[in-house]
């Protein structure tokens, strides 16, 4: 792929895969996918979800409540996660089997305690960035490749987020997997189709 493109490994951790904190079914199986594509590309960006223990999306931070509940919050609705990508764990660091040496930034996100960040873009807030696209900007970079964990909660938002701040943007469906609550698989695939988000197999890369 040429300057202008970028692949954006979202949250390839320990934490979002079996045996983790908030495990994806089959999150692993996006490991051999994306290390079959990110040599394609000159750039790679990966993002890092990287959470307080005390952080505010945690449902054990919140008495009498359990992971998946929602409750509101000042910036809106947020679901409760069970704990997960703890600063500094295990949990937390990216899977050991991908081959992305060539990677040129990892953008950590949802470390201030009481803001959760799905998107590698924009906190929940809606308001603090989180600097990635002027660092992408600053590099003439005007395309964006997505892949990683999870299809209907980081790699969505970062998709729309991506395409309000004018990137052409291309989610690789098989380099993803998601964790699919209430129906959020779905309304996710048609928030990025209708956002004019590409959607993609790696095997037509
Ligand atoms: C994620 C829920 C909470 C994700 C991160 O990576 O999709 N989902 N934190
Ligand atoms: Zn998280």
């Amino acid at each position: 792929m040429n300057n202008s493109t970028a692949l954006l490994i979202v949250d390839a951790q320990y934490g979002f895969m079996p045996g983790g904190g908030l495990p994806v079914a089959g999150g692993h199986a996006i490991v051999p996918v994306v290390n079959r594509v990110a040599p394609r590309f000159a750039n790679v960006v990966l993002t890092q979800d990287w959470h307080p223990r005390d952080h505010v999306s945690f449902a054990a931070n919140h008495p009498g409540r359990q992971p998946f509940e929602t409750i509101s919050l000042p910036y809106g609705e947020q679901v409760l996660w069970p704990v997960h990508c703890v600063q500094g764990t295990r949990d937390a660091a990216l899977h050991e089997g991908l081959r992305v040496d060539h990677a040129q930034l990892i953008v950590r996100k949802g470390y201030q305690r009481d803001i959760d960040s799905y998107s590698a873009f924009v906190e929940a807030d809606r308001r603090t960035t989180t600097g990635l696209a002027a660092w992408l900007q600053a590099r003439g970079i005007t395309r964006l490749w997505l892949c990683g964990l999870a299809t209907d909660y980081c790699v969505a938002w970062s998709a729309l987020d991506a395409r309000a701040a004018g990137f052409e943007v291309t989610v690789i469906e098989d380099a993803c997997r998601a964790i699919d609550l209430n129906g959020s698989l779905a309304q996710a695939w048609a928030d990025m189709a209708a956002a004019g988000v590409r959607r993609v197999d790696s095997a037509q890369i």
